[in-house]
């Protein structure tokens, strides 16, 4: 009965003036071709795909716009538009996936589930699995691009204050923000994350303890708070190895069974309500294998099993 089927709603945002390389905005187009809809629908769920977001047209700020970061009139409109659809697509009761796209969109993406979630009262977790940090503002940038910045605004770091327009900006607590897998910070944003409370994981820390270890606790702290989680999947998160098609490799990331070990944890804990696939640069891409890896670990992320049988919590195999 399809009406019985948890939802999925998929929703393509082309955006890539975030970014330092054109070529996400094919982003969505090739996560389509390799199979997204299809990989979710053998796991049973009901699956919508609602299209692209339209390009918005630009709206005319008052004032200068902020130094120090590039298309930000550009990066507002597209944030502004997604933040409303995403708001809206969380009150269908759907979980939404968000194809991107370069990973400036999670400033509108994130801010409207937040939205939703502040307004049932349970606080939103994010999980933010990515090389880098993306804790700049543009006080700290290097490069002044906005996809670097998302984290940071998203947790309310000030400078781009007026991004949302007359959305409702919901800030994340920082220490309900996790960065997982990062290998790459610059000087500044450094200095900025060890001011807060983020919560990170970096990649020496999964080399020590492994992400069976620290991603159980990531979902013991939602639950401890009756929370729920989105999950904000930057491909670059992967090993380049993996994943060479994004546009800011960097050596040392997570490994093929890693990432899906990853998302078989937060699969079984029943927590993820919505989720971004950002940065994937298909014309970056090596015939269509970091799609298909990206599809294949959302097949992960909601329920795609090796066995279907229970896998104990702890080492000790169940009798049976
Ligand atoms: B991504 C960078 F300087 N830190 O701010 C910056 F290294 O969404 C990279 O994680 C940001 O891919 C990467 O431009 C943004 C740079
Ligand atoms: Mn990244
Ligand atoms: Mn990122
Ligand atoms: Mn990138």
């Amino acid at each position: 009965d399809q009406s019985k089927k948890p939802r999925i709603a998929l929703l393509g945002i082309p955006i890539e003036i975030g970014a330092s390389q054109a070529g996400t905005l094919m982003g969505p187009a090739a996560l389509r071709t390799a199979g997204i809809a299809r990989v979710l629908e053998q796991l049973e769920l009901a699956v919508e795909d609602h299209g692209d977001l339209a390009m918005p047209a630009m709206v005319s700020t008052d004032g200068a716009p902020p130094a120090n970061a590039k298309y930000y009139k550009e990066v507002k409109a597209w944030v502004r538009a997604l933040s409303e659809r995403a708001w809206q697509l969380a009150r269908t009761g759907a979980i939404p996936i968000f194809m991107g796209g370069d990973h400036s969109l999670s400033m509108g993406s994130v801010n409207g589930v937040a939205r939703y979630w502040q307004e049932q009262g349970r606080p939103l977790f994010v999980l933010w699995l990515d090389a880098h940090a993306d804790y700049n503002t543009p006080a700290t940038t290097i490069t002044g691009n906005m996809h670097g910045m998302s984290a940071a605004f998203l947790c309310g770091e000030p400078g781009l204050d007026d991004l949302l327009g007359e959305q409702p900006r919901v800030s994340i607590n920082p220490d309900q923000l996790d960065l997982f897998g990062i290998r790459s910070i610059d000087p500044l944003e450094k200095k900025l994350v060890r001011d807060r409370p983020v919560v990170l994981a970096d990649m020496r820390a999964i080399d020590e303890f492994g992400v069976g270890v620290l991603i159980r606790r990531v979902i013991e702290r939602v639950k401890a708070r009756n929370g729920v989680l989105h999950v904000s999947f930057d491909v670059d998160f992967l090993d380049p190895a993996v994943a060479p098609g994004v546009g800011t490799t960097v050596p040392g990331g997570a490994t093929y069974r890693e990432a899906h070990l990853v998302m078989e944890l937060l699969h079984d804990s029943g927590l993820v309500r919505s989720a971004d696939i950002v940065e994937l640069n298909p014309f970056l891409d090596e015939r269509g294998r970091t799609a298909r890896v990206a599809v294949e670990l959302i097949g992960s992320l909601f329920g795609l099993q090796i066995t279907d049988r229970p896998t104990p919590s702890n080492a000790v195999f169940p009798d049976n």
